[in-house]
């Protein structure tokens, strides 16, 4: 049963269904998909995704903002955002999803899936050369919770991995590197890019022709390969046709693009080197998100710390 003394959580949802989210969370609170009025002080936590703008600027007793996604770009880019605390969401059903993803495009890349998927169209008994997973460099752009699990599994699957971040940051048996000045060197070594980076003023943008021109190109792959589960701005859809097309990159498995959904007319539907995902490599299941999400308030209403918060400063 809902308790009318903890106030009213405000579900605002775009472009995503609300539905089973609000099902589970009115369970144990009350929960509505609009404020009464712009300053309704009955609301005291928003669950978003995409939220209007301006929604939440005026709500007087708002304690926190949850995301319903890892991504907070598509909350922080309302710039009448309230001062309070916003929540992402860390959970290890959300992370084995994404290392599902990221294991199976690698394979799939490394075992040469799309020239046999080809070859089988034409019934073509054709044997490619093999290499081993060691013989190749996975580098992971983004070393947070996603990266960090999508290494480990990489690793165990048998792959060298190098991974670039932010700060510093030390993973077993990955080779890492960090800021601008680690870029180089990081791509340099890097057979197959996977991008796993928040959408920030810094890394808008990131993997443009220049970036993956300096993918390095060796081993059997026959060319750089490149995999984007992190956001579509991140990319410039139209530098990874330009190095498709020239060689630069040999092949690419994109989860999301700078518009989404992805228009009929970009190239990148229909291009025999691209495996596009609908911005679906890791979903938020509401019924293994919610339960945390609740306990969450219940533990900042007893005075205990919010886990999993947002630098608003750094973006993500
Ligand atoms: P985290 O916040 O845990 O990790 C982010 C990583 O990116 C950190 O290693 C951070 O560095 C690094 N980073 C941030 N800014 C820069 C920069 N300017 N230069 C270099 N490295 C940088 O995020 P998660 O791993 O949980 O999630 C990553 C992203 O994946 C999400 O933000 C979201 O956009 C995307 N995502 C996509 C999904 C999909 O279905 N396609 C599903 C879920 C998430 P440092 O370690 O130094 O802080
Ligand atoms: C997320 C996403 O950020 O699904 O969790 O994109």
């Amino acid at each position: 049963m809902s308790d009318p003394q903890k106030g009213r959580i405000l579900l605002a949802m775009t472009g995503s269904n609300p539905r089973p989210w609000y099902e589970l969370l009115s369970q144990s609170r009350e929960v509505v998909t609009e404020p009464a009025s712009p300053d309704d002080p009955s609301i005291t936590y928003a669950v978003v995704w995409k939220q209007p703008r301006n929604l939440l600027a005026k709500l007087p007793n708002l304690k926190a903002i949850f995301s319903v996604g890892a991504g907070v770009d598509h909350i922080l880019v309302d710039p009448t955002l309230p001062d309070v605390p916003i929540v992402r969401v860390v959970s290890e059903n959300l992370t084995q999803h994404m290392v599902d993803y990221v294991l199976w495009r690698v394979l799939d890349h490394h075992r040469q899936g799309m020239l046999y998927r080809a070859q089988q169209k034409r019934k073509v008994w054709h044997e490619p050369p093999q290499r081993p997973a060691n013989d190749i460099s996975v580098g992971i752009m983004g070393l947070g919770e996603l990266g960090r699990a999508a290494a480990r599994a990489l690793l165990v699957a048998g792959f060298r991995v190098n991974g670039w971040s932010r700060s510093e940051r030390s993973v077993p048996d990955v080779a890492t590197f960090h800021g601008d000045q680690g870029l180089t060197p990081f791509l340099n070594a890097t057979d197959i890019l996977v991008v796993l980076l928040p959408l920030t003023e810094q890394t808008t943008g990131i993997v443009d022709y220049r970036l993956l021109k300096q993918l390095r190109k060796r081993n059997g792959l026959g060319g750089a390969v490149l995999i984007n589960a992190g956001r579509g701005k991140l990319q410039k859809d139209a530098d990874i046709a330009r190095a498709l097309d020239d060689g630069t990159l040999k092949e690419a498995s994109l989860d999301v693009f700078e518009i989404e959904p992805l228009p009929k007319t970009s190239p990148l539907w229909t291009h025999p080197r691209v495996f596009v995902t609908p911005h679906s490599a890791a979903t938020s299941d509401p019924s293994h998100l919610v339960g945390p999400m609740l306990e969450q308030m219940e533990a900042f209403e007893r005075g205990e710390p919010l886990a999993n918060l947002v630098d608003r400063k750094a973006g993500y």
